[in-house]
């Protein structure tokens, strides 16, 4: 698999995994390559996984913290949190042992929007970058390093660290190489200048990772696949969430406030929002662009139905048989597809300036369109806010879906005050559950409960909702935004009291 390799210095640097492993200190700050599943390094985590553990053994207390783009998989964040080796970790993990460590306190987690995280490492806030390990999907003669599936911040990892370990996937396909694009105008304030991107297929960088050989300490040559979960076929709830999305879609093109290909579309991860992609391939929009942080499987048959003409995201997320689909036409949908880095995909200024429509997942919602996305019952970390504030807040129309219920329908996902905020009343414009769609834009916040209750709690639930709203409006402290402060969090106590938010 050498003949990924084609800078000769760089051969002379070719390694096993475990020799790579060796070069990374106890204490280092090691940015990863990786987002949702793919482009992650597949050997040198694991290996560094089995030194830690055996440092343990020893009495060593080896732990290093851990940055990548955002979510990986078990043989990276699952292996190095299974030894206990990840003192801190940041942005963004969907690891069931990552997840339990946080909770329990053993691990530090910095949950930021992700298209902040290479200027905030630009800026030093977390310390220096001691070392990169990156997937690639080859290595050009001239040096230049062809990105592999994510791009994530690996032109933030690869410019800052110290010292980078390469990983030479020969799993992905060639083809990728003139698939990405890598803007390189980024600066820190007061340097910066407009980003020159103002269409969602717009080319504004290079198609590779530039790198100063000298910096590059090991090559390790890999054939793995990316690993990702395949999606459940839509339930009915992710069916009818899909299809008061699409009637929404349709009433706003008819009112003439969107165009009849819509605007660029952003959709996050999980079933919800590939069942809203399968209703829009279904759907009467055609021309339809996506700019987006990650292109899943539903984008993915969009592409190929003719019905989204262009996708632009930082990385791929799709089930093993897409993944095939994919990998056996890709130089079909190179040119469709655009895999920019994160602080690039997910800009607020980009997302503003395109006018993109976000539609993301939820825990929960509030009657004043507060909305949870990341911690159940106030304290306990699901995966991270991911990129979900980063268009949320810059996006034309932000949309959030959640299933009324939860938990067999011992949770309402409507709730008098959520235990957690990511994205506040002033973010959020239309909520969606199985048993409606409220928009709540040009309503004040008590008109908003009364949309929300009637429109998306389950009705098991709304009377209790109403009459919350009602006795905070006839007895609590301030009319503006009602609340009745002892029981805005009585919900989720009786729920960790008694199992259920029933009564
Ligand atoms: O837990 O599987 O143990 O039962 O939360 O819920 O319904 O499977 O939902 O997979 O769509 O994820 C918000 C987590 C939704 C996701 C979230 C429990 C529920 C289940 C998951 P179990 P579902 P989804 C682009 C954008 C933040 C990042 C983001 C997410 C589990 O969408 O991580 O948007 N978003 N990024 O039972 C207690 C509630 C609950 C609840 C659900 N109200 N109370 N538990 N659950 N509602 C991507 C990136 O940024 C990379």
């Amino acid at each position: 698999d050498s003949d990924r390799i084609l800078h000769a210095p760089l051969r002379s640097r070719i390694m096993s995994a475990d020799e790579a492993a060796a070069l990374i200190p106890s204490g280092a700050h090691v940015g990863m390559s990786g987002f949702t599943g793919a482009g992650y390094p597949k050997l040198v985590p694991a290996a560094l996984a089995r030194r830690i553990e055996s440092a343990h053994a020893s009495g060593d207390p080896f732990r290093i913290s851990v940055w990548t783009g955002a979510s990986t998989a078990p043989e990276l964040d699952g292996a190095l949190a299974k030894v206990d080796g990840i003192e801190m970790r940041l942005p963004y993990q969907s690891d069931p042992e990552c997840r339990r460590r946080i909770n329990a306190g053993q691990m530090e987690y910095i949950d930021i929007h992700l298209s902040h995280v290479a200027q905030a490492v630009w800026s030093g806030f977390f310390g220096p970058l001691d070392v990169a390990v990156v997937e690639v999907a080859g290595v050009l003669e001239d040096g230049r390093l062809v990105p592999s599936s994510s791009i994530g911040n690996n032109k933030t990892w690869i410019d800052r660290a110290d010292r980078v370990i390469l990983e030479v996937n020969a799993w992905q396909n060639p083809a990728l190489h003139g698939m990405h694009d890598i803007y390189y105008g980024t600066q820190l304030p007061p340097r910066r200048v407009p980003i020159p991107l103002v269409r969602a297929d717009d080319r504004i960088g290079e198609s590779c990772f530039r790198c100063d050989p000298d910096k590059i300490i090991a090559v390790v040559p890999t054939r793995h696949p990316d690993r990702n979960s395949a999606f459940s076929a839509p339930d009915e709830n992710s069916r009818r969430i899909a299809g008061h999305i699409l009637e929404f879609l349709e009433h706003e093109v008819k009112k003439g406030r969107l165009p009849r290909e819509l605007l660029p579309l952003q959709s996050g991860v999980g079933n919800i929002a590939n069942a809203v992609l399968e209703g829009l391939n279904e759907g009467p929009f055609e021309n339809m662009t996506a700019f987006t942080e990650v292109l899943q499987d539903g984008m993915l048959a969009m592409l190929k139905s003719g019905k989204l003409r262009c996708a632009s995201a930082t990385a791929f997320s799709l089930s093993p048989d897409a993944q095939a689909e994919l990998n056996a036409d890709l130089a079909r949908y190179r040119d469709r597809i655009i895999l920019r880095p994160q602080e690039i995909s997910n800009h607020p200024e980009l997302i503003r300036r395109l006018g993109v429509i976000a539609m993301n997942g939820m825990i929960e919602a509030d009657l004043y369109g507060n909305v949870n996305s990341t911690h159940l019952m106030g304290s306990q970390i699901m995966n991270g806010i991911g990129g979900s504030g980063d268009f949320a807040r810059n996006a034309y129309i932000s949309i959030f879906m959640t299933p009324s219920l939860a938990k067999d329908g011992a949770i309402s996902c409507i709730v008098p005050m959520v235990s957690h905020v990511d994205h506040t009343e002033h973010d959020v414009q239309v909520l969606v559950t199985e048993q409606g769609l409220a928009d709540l834009r040009g309503l004040s916040p008590k008109q908003r409960a009364r949309l929300v209750i009637d429109r998306c709690a389950h009705p098991d639930f709304r009377p209790m909702l109403h009459d919350y709203v009602e006795r905070a409006l006839h007895s609590g402290a301030g009319r503006q935004t009602p609340h009745l402060l002892g029981e805005a969090l009585s919900w989720h106590q009786r729920y960790l009291a008694t199992g259920t938010m029933r009564p």
